[in-house]
């Protein structure tokens, strides 16, 4: 029996769909730039018997990342997640609250000390020692601290997380920003507002091939992810070329699926993969629904990139 047989033959009896499975493995093993000829080895890495820990902590943010992980539209994603990933403690999908999910949380990083990958959703707010943004009554700055301190990886799970997002819009008075900034450390910057699980999982899979943090960027944005633009990779991109853009939404050329540029379209100056991967399920992306690409995966670009619209009455 060849190895893919034999972790199918593991998928089956955890009662997981073989195509949505072999579906998400494909996905993911090109995702990361690999050939086919790795599938059966990113499926063995899905499988694994020893399941890397996650303590999932939330912090300034709208938990459009989880909903966008655990709401996508893939049904069997969020059994897969909880399959691949042992989830110790997340405080949006765990039953536990108040004391209890503290308790919880202590526990996780003791039983996982220097095991755990830590996954911080949003950003961390620093003016007067932190105190604007508090859970159980301590400083989120505090407690990501502390959760760092005994993880194996940090993966900061959206913009917020990687750059302070919303949060640090100008003028930005808690001092908010992103948790590898707060702490002074490199975190595995998942941007996007919100990021694609696809591109989450596909990080956590290649962190068990490789046994370390994939390759990042300048702004520690996994490469295999955001190496290019969205304008290099867009559809769209011919009609750019030949200078035929939208110029309002509903007219001729948003009907026949021309450029966005001159409706602020972000997409020359954004690095992400959304014309690949897509969201729900593959269904669609920003850009492929008719919208111009606001940046979101850039740092502060809520400054940067505003105004979002450009587009004349
Ligand atoms: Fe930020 Fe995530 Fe944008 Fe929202 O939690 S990246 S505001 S989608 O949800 O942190
Ligand atoms: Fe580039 Fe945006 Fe035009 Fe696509 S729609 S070609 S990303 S400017
Ligand atoms: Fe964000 Fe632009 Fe993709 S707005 S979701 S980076 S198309």
């Amino acid at each position: 029996m060849d190895k893919l047989d034999h972790v199918l033959e593991h998928i089956d009896s955890k009662g997981i769909n073989r195509r949505d499975f072999i579906k998400l493995t494909t996905l993911v093993t090109s995702v990361l730039g690999l050939a086919p000829a790795m599938i059966p080895k990113v499926a063995q890495a899905m499988t694994a018997k020893e399941r890397p820990t996650v303590i999932w902590l939330h912090f300034a943010e709208c938990t459009g990342c989880s909903e966008a992980f655990i709401r996508s539209s893939y049904p069997w994603i969020d059994e897969l997640v909880l399959e691949v990933l042992n989830v110790a403690y997340h405080e949006t999908i765990m039953a536990p609250a108040g004391h209890a999910a503290e308790k919880s949380l202590h526990e996780a990083m003791e039983r996982y000390k220097g095991k755990y990958i830590l996954v911080c959703e949003g950003g961390i707010p620093t003016a007067d020692g932190g105190v604007w943004g508090k859970v159980a009554g301590r400083p989120m700055i505090e407690i990501a601290k502390e959760a760092a301190k005994g993880a194996v990886a940090v993966m900061a799970m959206g913009t917020c997380a990687c750059y302070g997002g919303v949060q640090a819009a100008k003028p930005n008075p808690t001092k908010a920003m992103g948790v590898g900034e707060a702490l002074g450390i490199q975190t595995i910057n998942l941007a996007g507002c919100p990021p694609n699980p696809v591109n989450a999982v596909s990080a956590v899979v290649q962190f068990l091939l490789l046994g370390r943090a994939p390759a990042l960027d300048d702004y520690g944005r996994p490469k295999f992810a955001y190496g290019a633009t969205i304008h290099d990779k867009c559809p769209r991109r011919a009609h750019f070329e030949e200078a035929e853009f939208v110029k309002r939404f509903g007219d001729e050329g948003a009907i026949n699926g021309w450029c966005l540029f001159e409706m602020g379209c972000k997409g020359p100056d954004t690095h992400n993969n959304c014309s690949l991967v897509k969201f729900n399920d593959g269904t669609n992306w920003p850009v492929g629904a008719g919208h111009p690409c606001l940046g979101c995966s850039e740092p502060q670009f809520w400054d940067n990139m505003a105004p979002f619209y450009t587009s004349k009455p």
